[in-house]
């Protein structure tokens, strides 16, 4: 008897934390416009939590690209076309969100100044 209630018990909080995580999870919008390679100060930080869905609007007035290594995210970006990409906070830390022109392409350069860090806190 006593190990069913244990397990019940184990049950229902493995069901409440699946269900808080849920609630929990926000949706998170940020609009990243890149002008001469850079955003302003006050953009540069998007602090999420894990398993929030984020939803990232990005245009530039050069063709680059846009990485987040840890999270395999590599996105081409045209000037005069908005790029949509969504994905889920994962994993969390902080990381570099790096934007690599056109005349970067390919030489395998990942040192210069990010363009702006992802926070991704516990949820
Ligand atoms: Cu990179």
């Amino acid at each position: 008897m006593k190990n069913s209630s244990l397990f019940r018990g184990c049950l229902f909080s493995t069901l409440v934390f699946c269900l808080s995580s849920h609630v929990y999870a926000q949706d998170r919008l940020f609009d990243i416009n890149i002008k001469e390679g850079r955003i302003p100060q006050s953009e540069r930080v998007m602090k999420v939590k894990k398993g929030d869905r984020i939803t990232w609007r990005v245009q530039s007035d050069a063709e680059g690209e846009l990485h987040i290594h840890a999270y395999q995210i590599d996105l081409t970006v045209r000037p005069g076309i908005r790029k949509v990409h969504v994905f889920q906070a994962f994993a969390t830390g902080r990381f570099r969100v790096e934007w690599h022109p056109e005349s970067e392409r390919g030489k395998g350069i990942h040192h210069h100044e990010s363009l702006a860090l992802l926070e991704v806190f516990p949820g």
